[in-house]
């Protein structure tokens, strides 16, 4: 239950059934399978408002053969990401805070691009914590896949192409110095030089396990929010253990457990510096009865505020 102490939030949820910036298809079916688990009774029995605004329309590729090697699907998914950041912004100017669910991870640059630029427009700027198991500092120049999910922090940090890297009213859409990266275990060699280069702080699982959960998450936080706004948490599930959440686009073993993973959201909720949610990777084909959308779902509440006791 709720306390009474808990600030009561207007949740904008915004789906965005995005799949072309991976290479496996199903996880466009994110946000049915997010709405089926209960996510706008769960949040409203929490004591939150929450509003439904549908989804993102996903321009069809011209094909399923991509023009550019180096960035497959770059227009259509700069095009959704256009029209995702132009949402957020809306509904942010409603006074509701943005909920996204996808679709792959290079939904946020359209997420992170609205909101950044919304707090732009009042002089500030905006945190950004990067919960995943992969660090997606890729640009077409180093990528070894093509595939645009690995690129979306690099872009809000403004590496990348323009379509993505250019999206808000400020650029970069996010200060490397205000971006911290949670939960890494996998990392390419060209993207390891780009963190260093780019100089985004990165704790890896291997962080997580010396200092525990509860340390690194206060370290992000005093990144994130130092001189800004607040934060976005941009939450792919790959992040947590296979365990946690087994139907995701890219599992890798070994990452946080069932209570970490909701030690990360509680945090989160504790800092009570929490400008917007966004859950990514979901692939309801290689799940097992919605369990994953059900898990991303107590994640969310966790981060909204839900407690033990
Ligand atoms: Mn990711």
């Amino acid at each position: 239950m709720p306390s009474k102490s808990e600030k009561e939030q207007n949740i904008g949820f915004l789906g965005v059934p995005m799949d072309l910036g991976g290479g496996r298809r199903g996880v466009d079916m994110g946000p049915s399978a997010i709405r089926i688990a209960g996510i706008e009774e769960r949040v409203r029995k929490l004591g939150h408002s929450f509003r439904d605004f549908g989804n993102v329309p996903v321009a069809e590729p011209e094909s399923r053969e991509p023009d550019d090697k180096r960035a497959r699907f770059l227009p259509e998914i700069g095009d959704c990401c256009a029209r995702l950041r132009t949402r957020v912004e809306e509904l942010m100017g409603q006074g509701f805070r943005p909920l996204v669910v996808g679709g792959d991870h290079s939904i946020a640059c359209g997420t992170v691009g609205g909101i950044s630029s919304h707090y732009h427009a009042q002089g500030k700027k905006v945190g950004l914590i990067w919960f995943d198991a992969h660090a997606d500092m890729n640009t077409p120049e180093t990528t070894e896949s093509g595939n645009i999910h690995g690129m979306p922090l690099a872009s809000c940090l403004g590496r990348g192409p323009d379509e993505l890297a250019r999206l808000g009213a400020r650029f970069p859409m996010i200060e490397a110095q205000n971006a911290v990266l949670v939960g890494v275990r996998s990392i390419d060699q060209r993207e390891r030089e780009m963190v260093k280069e780019v100089g985004v702080r990165c704790f890896t699982m291997r962080d997580i396990d010396i200092q525990g959960i509860h340390r690194v998450m206060q370290q992000a936080l005093e990144i994130a929010c130092d001189g800004s706004a607040g934060f976005h948490l941009s939450f792919d599930l790959d992040g947590t253990d296979p365990d946690v959440a087994p139907g995701v686009g890219t599992p890798v073993p070994g990452g946080t457990t069932f209570r970490e993973s909701h030690a990360v959201m509680e945090a989160v909720a504790e800092s009570g510096k929490m400008l917007g949610l966004e859950i990514t990777e979901l692939n309801p084909i290689l799940d097992s009865g919605n369990a994953t959308a059900r898990a991303a779902v107590e994640l969310v509440l966790s981060a909204l505020g839900k407690s033990i006791l």
